[in-house]
């Protein structure tokens, strides 16, 4: 942990929408009285008919409930573009950068309510209503924005899946919220490389033997793709027969906005939910405050919109603002490692978001590839998706912001809409590795084992003691799954799955995750997830998968794997097994170590000491703990041998 504090540039505390005493001011208001705090910062979106309720929520178990701003009326694309044309048609929302740098494009909110309304009508001729939930399987272009729009305009409930994820997961994803049309393209393009997308949709299709009655498919890449007749459509086919006006549906604030699905520590991944009013106003206002998003700034985001941080910072939260929002379909290293830096100076970005694996990466290729870049119109740096260490921090405030910009290391989750625990560029004194403190009206706390609230300097769990507009409002068509996940454990409390150290200048510092979660490049998986599919395969009798320190991607992902007892263990089996993975999840699912393991080590009722797995994996030897309890100590021995050996 580093103790080297920043303090605030005496130019962001001019510049800035709120210093030190207006944040703590407004953070104290935010908190003693949220219904007058909301009732107030709810107006800055539009209502077609405004509400008269601000705050209806309860955490307690058995009558979880959480409802913001319910009888108010409003739309989340008319706020994200119509509301924003009397002004700033011909301003660009929206600029985009190719995989290849040679292609780049910039989309008016002009361009932008015409291509959204003509999607939502390509959308409306296919039967879609408001309610109905539809996929989208897109890469990263201008159209997977105004996919989403679309189906907002139309309240139609919008499910994104990650481009990265197989047909099985597509399909499992399709399956769960029922969706009968899907949005994709014909190819993605990555790195250089292509990504069978309309093929895979296919494959998720013939996996769950029909259910999907619309596929339209972008043209990305031209490349050969099946076209089934009837079902299967050109989008720009269809877009030429619509026109470029669709009225936006009147939306009650807690209609559902999106689904949207991540890993948790048990089953299948969950459909999370947010709803249209509060998360809008959450979106939006964490947007403003936390990159202190001022008229005319280029703001760019890296996540992709298969991340709740491309649904809230990279389409919602900065359109909602009349933002102009970079979309990079690319990654950073294609062409070369100065890919990042390149696009800032092409587009003049002031604002840059991304994750500290990214980072971590670019670290390895040293300064010159930053260097030789000017970056000169960066002012504000951002990090999300998991902690980021101090030696990564020091690197991207010295080396990419040349020492003048303030880093806001933002954490938050897919269940909390959007950002929870922040700096604000011109009121936080920064802490290389902290996530520093609360946004308005959240109220973290720290709890031990049995939920005891720990006081001042501390170490603990962390839970969130009452709800914020943005939070999640169940677990689509599973609410008994909500209430157990997250506020079971500490009853009364949203139980966010982090472990959290306070230091005594009351500074939050997220610990990682304390459930069977691990966070790989960013990227939430369930271990479960993981070991269900080695299990899959005919050679595979036991599995366990635990996260282990990995200096790029943060966590990496060790497997245990028991053979069936006629099978041998070999080289060939272990790359056929990490194949095995990446066909049934994804790549981002990949193992990087597998150990073959004659046993597992287990409790007498059969119960999987991960804890002691971990701890190999970990190669911390010395301290397994107590193994008494084991049903055979002896298997321990066996993996330490191997684990060792390996070395
Ligand atoms: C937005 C997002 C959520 C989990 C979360 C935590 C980790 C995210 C972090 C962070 C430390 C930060 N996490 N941001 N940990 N510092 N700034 O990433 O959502 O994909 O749901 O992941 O990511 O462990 O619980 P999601």
């Amino acid at each position: 942990m580093s103790d080297k504090t920043y303090p605030v540039p005496a130019e962001w505390a001019a510049r800035a929408f709120l210093d030190a005493d207006e944040y703590a001011a407004m953070y104290q208001a935010s908190v003693a009285d949220p219904d007058g705090f909301w009732a107030e910062h709810g107006k800055r979106i539009h209502w077609f008919s405004p509400f008269t309720t601000v705050k209806n929520t309860s955490f307690i178990p058995g009558q979880v409930s959480i409802k913001w701003f319910e009888d108010g009326i409003t739309n989340v694309a008319y706020n994200c573009i119509d509301r924003h044309l009397a002004e700033r048609a011909d301003q660009v929302a929206i600029i985009w950068e190719g995989d290849n740098p040679s292609e780049s494009k910039t989309i008016t909110y002009g361009e932008l309510a015409a291509e959204v309304n003509k999607f939502a009508n390509v959308l409306r001729n296919r039967d879609v209503q408001k309610g109905d939930r539809v996929t989208i399987y897109m890469p990263m272009i201008p159209e997977a924005a105004y996919a989403m729009l679309a189906c907002a305009r139309l309240g139609a409930i919008h499910s994104v899946v990650f481009g990265g994820f197989s047909p099985d997961s597509l399909a499992g994803r399709i399956s769960d919220c029922e969706s009968r049309c899907i949005i994709t393209a014909d190819e993605g393009l990555r790195g250089g490389r292509k990504v069978p997308l309309k093929a895979n949709v296919d494959a998720a299709i013939e996996r769950l033997g029909g259910g999907v009655d619309h596929v339209i498919v972008v043209r990305r890449t031209g490349g050969a793709v099946n076209m089934e007749p009837i079902r299967d459509v050109w989008y720009h086919e269809a877009a030429d027969l619509v026109s470029d006006e669709c009225p936006a549906e009147h939306m009650n604030a807690e209609d559902p906005l999106f689904i949207l699905y991540t890993s948790g520590s048990t089953g299948k991944p969950k459909g999370v939910l947010h709803t249209t009013g509060g998360y809008l106003v959450y979106a939006s206002m964490t947007h403003q405050y936390v990159f202190d998003y001022h008229e005319g700034d280029v703001y760019w985001c890296t996540a992709d919109v298969g991340w709740v941080t491309g649904h809230s910072y990279i389409v919602y939260g900065p359109l909602a603002n009349g933002a102009t929002t970079l979309m990079f379909e690319g990654v950073p290293n294609y062409p070369s490692v100065s890919r990042f830096w390149e696009v800032i100076d092409k587009h003049q970005v002031n604002i840059f978001y991304t994750a500290p694996t990214a980072i971590r990466a670019l670290m390895q290729s040293g300064e010159e590839p930053v260097r030789k870049t000017s970056r000169a119109s960066l002012r504000l740096l951002g990090s999300v998706g998991e902690p980021i260490n101090p030696e990564a921090w020091e690197w991207y405030h010295r080396v990419v912001g040349e020492g003048r910009c303030p880093i806001v290391d933002t954490w938050w989750q897919t269940e909390t809409g959007g950002i929870l625990i922040t700096p604000l560029p011109g009121a936080t004194a920064l802490k290389p590795g902290s996530a520093t403190h609360p946004f308005f009206g959240v109220k973290p706390e720290v709890v031990d084992a049995e939920g005891k609230v720990l006081d001042g300097a501390t170490e603990g769990n962390l839970v969130i003691a009452d709800s914020w507009p943005g939070q999640m409002r169940t677990v689509y068509g599973d609410h008994e799954r909500f209430e157990q996940t997250y506020f079971a454990t500490y009853p009364g409390k949203y139980f966010t799955g982090d472990g959290c150290r306070r230091d005594a200048d009351g500074y939050y510092w997220i610990t990682g995750r304390v459930d069977d979660v691990i966070n790989v490049s960013g990227h939430r998986m369930g271990t479960a997830e993981v070991e269900s599919a080695l299990v899959a395969h005919p050679n595979v009798s036991e599995a366990a998968v635990v996260g282990f320190p990995h200096d790029i991607k943060g966590q990496g992902i060790y497997a245990y794997v028991t053979l069936m007892a006629d099978v041998q263990p070999s080289e060939e089996l272990r790359k056929e097994l990490v194949a095995w993975v990446r066909k049934e999840i994804g790549p981002i699912a990949s193992p990087d170590l597998i150990q073959f393991a004659p046993g597992l080590p287990k409790t007498r009722s059969g119960k999987i000491m991960r804890r002691i797995l971990r701890k190999i994996a970990e190669d911390q030897f010395e301290n397994l703990g107590d193994t008494s309890t084991l049903a055979d100590p002896g298997v321990v021995d066996d993996l330490v041998t191997n684990r060792q050996n390996k070395k």
